[in-house]
């Protein structure tokens, strides 16, 4: 889908989506894809069931200045754990800041529970099902672009 906005060079960021490895839902991908674009981002849609070693390598290929990962099924809390494990313990994406939101239990609004463990598994933001979806553009804009930006802003 073509930007909505123009962008000078060097100024989009690169975004890698994915969700869990037991997720098979592929709609809220798609929407964040399309949110995520319109926003003037380049995003790499892993699509759905993404095994963490797919996703690690694909961290290391094309080395993005944010992850997004998006549960629905419910998993998203056991499944995003691991995630941010193998990211934090990783030379490539130790560094790189990542975000996850959507539907991570089963437990409703009561799916906050897990935000504090998933913050502390490794990620930098958790967004439950009642937050807005916009809030990831917002928080992904407020960013610097590349990680020579995000090492002079540090
Ligand atoms: C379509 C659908 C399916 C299809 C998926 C087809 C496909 N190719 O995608 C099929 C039939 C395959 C399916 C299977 C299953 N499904 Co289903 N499915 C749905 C359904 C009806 C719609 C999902 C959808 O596409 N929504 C449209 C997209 C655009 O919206 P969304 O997914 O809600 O995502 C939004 C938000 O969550 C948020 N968001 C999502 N991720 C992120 C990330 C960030 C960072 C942010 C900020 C926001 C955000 O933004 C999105 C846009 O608003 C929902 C029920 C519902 N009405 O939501 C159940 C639902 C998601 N499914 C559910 C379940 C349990 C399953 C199964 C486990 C059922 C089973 N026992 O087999 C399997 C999953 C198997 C697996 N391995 O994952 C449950 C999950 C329960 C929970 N988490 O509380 C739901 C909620 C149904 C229910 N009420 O029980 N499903």
């Amino acid at each position: 889908m073509n930007s909505l906005i123009a962008l000078r060079p060097g100024k989009r960021k690169r975004i890698l989506l994915s969700t869990g490895s037991s997720d098979s839902h592929t709609w809220n991908l798609v929407f964040l894809q399309l949110l995520l674009e319109e926003h003037g981002n380049e995003v790499i849609n892993l699509g759905p069931c993404v095994p963490v070693k797919v996703l690690m390598d694909a961290v290391k290929r094309h080395q993005p200045d944010a992850i997004v990962v998006s549960s629905v099924n419910g998993h998203g809390f056991l499944d995003g754990q691991r995630i941010a494990e193998a990211l934090r313990s990783d030379s490539v994406g130790k560094d790189i800041p990542a975000v996850i939101g959507g539907k991570l239990g089963i437990l409703g609004d009561d799916n906050k529970q897990y935000v504090d463990e998933l913050i502390e598994a490794g990620f930098d933001a958790v967004f439950t099902d009642s937050s807005s979806p916009e809030v990831v553009t917002t928080y992904l804009g407020e960013l610097a672009s590349s990680p020579e930006q995000r090492e002079l802003s540090s």
